[in-house]
């Protein structure tokens, strides 16, 4: 995929559970992050400001039920351990989430020290379109590394198909049973007549939102897969050998 290197072990996936919480954007993430070997961690952000996390906690569970999941409370130190502790024996990892979801506060919370931080690489990409304007990657106390990427918000769905499948699990099948009760063969779900997976939205048999998030993230494949776009898979490998060479580097002097 675009962001996740070849040798990241690790994914976390960022997100706050403030008033920005949305789990459109955790599929999203889920999706991208299968395409890659590293290992998806769920970190949900700022548990000090989140009078019952519970109803949050058992959405994300319900939409990702395999994956590790992780509540975190920087300015607490809350589940700062859990956290360092996946790149343990040198591993390398990557953090993912948008502007605001807490990630800067996370890497800086793990640093613990402002003395640990000099010896930080930072790296800092160009204008492009896909490019990150800011990315810094640390050696954390226990030897593993951490990258902070930026906002993932304008991400497209490059070579993403699978990862989409993969993601939404037995929503897809779900979507598939309800699909042999539409009317035409060939429904669509958009507005055609007696069409099942519509009718299921509206009783409340099939979550709206998930449905909405799949056909969009179906359709900016598709459309990708035409335009096949060759300038942004290139970018895409040049952002994914510059990652490559950073984390090489720091390693050696590690
Ligand atoms: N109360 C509380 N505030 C937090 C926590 N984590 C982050 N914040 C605050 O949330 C705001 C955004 O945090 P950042 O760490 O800058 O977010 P970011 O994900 O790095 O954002 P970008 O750098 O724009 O990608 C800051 O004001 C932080 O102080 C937390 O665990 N608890
Ligand atoms: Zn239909």
């Amino acid at each position: 995929m675009q962001v996740i290197a070849a040798n990241i072990d690790v994914a976390y996936l960022v997100m706050t559970m403030g008033s920005d919480f949305n789990l459109s954007r955790l599929e999203r993430y889920l999706a991208l992050t299968k395409e890659s070997r590293a290992k998806p961690v769920i970190v949900l952000t700022k548990a000090d400001l989140c009078d019952d996390i519970t109803p949050i906690v058992s959405a994300v569970r319900d939409c990702a039920p395999s994956i590790d999941l992780q509540i975190v409370s920087s300015p607490k130190g809350l589940g700062l351990q859990e956290i360092a502790s996946y790149l343990d024996g040198h591993r390398t990892g990557v953090m993912v989430g948008s502007s605001g979801a807490g990630k800067s506060t996370l890497l800086n919370a793990l640093l613990k020290t402002e003395h640990a931080a000099t010896g930080a690489v930072s790296a800092h990409g160009g204008q492009g379109r896909h490019t990150t304007t800011h990315r810094e990657l640390v050696c954390l106390p226990s030897g593993g590394l951490l990258i902070d990427t930026p906002g993932m918000r304008e991400l497209g769905m490059v070579n993403a198909s699978e990862g989409l499948a993969a993601a939404f699990g037995d929503f897809a099948l779900e979507v598939e049973a309800l699909a042999q009760d539409c009317r035409f063969r060939n429904c669509q779900h958009e507005s055609e007549p007696g069409c099942a997976v519509r009718a299921a939205c509206e009783d409340g048999r099939l979550d709206e939102r998930r449905w909405n998030n799949w056909v969009k993230m179906t359709r900016e494949i598709s459309l990708q897969q035409q335009k096949g776009d060759p300038a942004m898979q290139r970018e895409a490998r040049r952002e994914q050998l510059r990652l490559n060479r950073l984390s090489r580097k720091s390693k050696r002097n590690t």
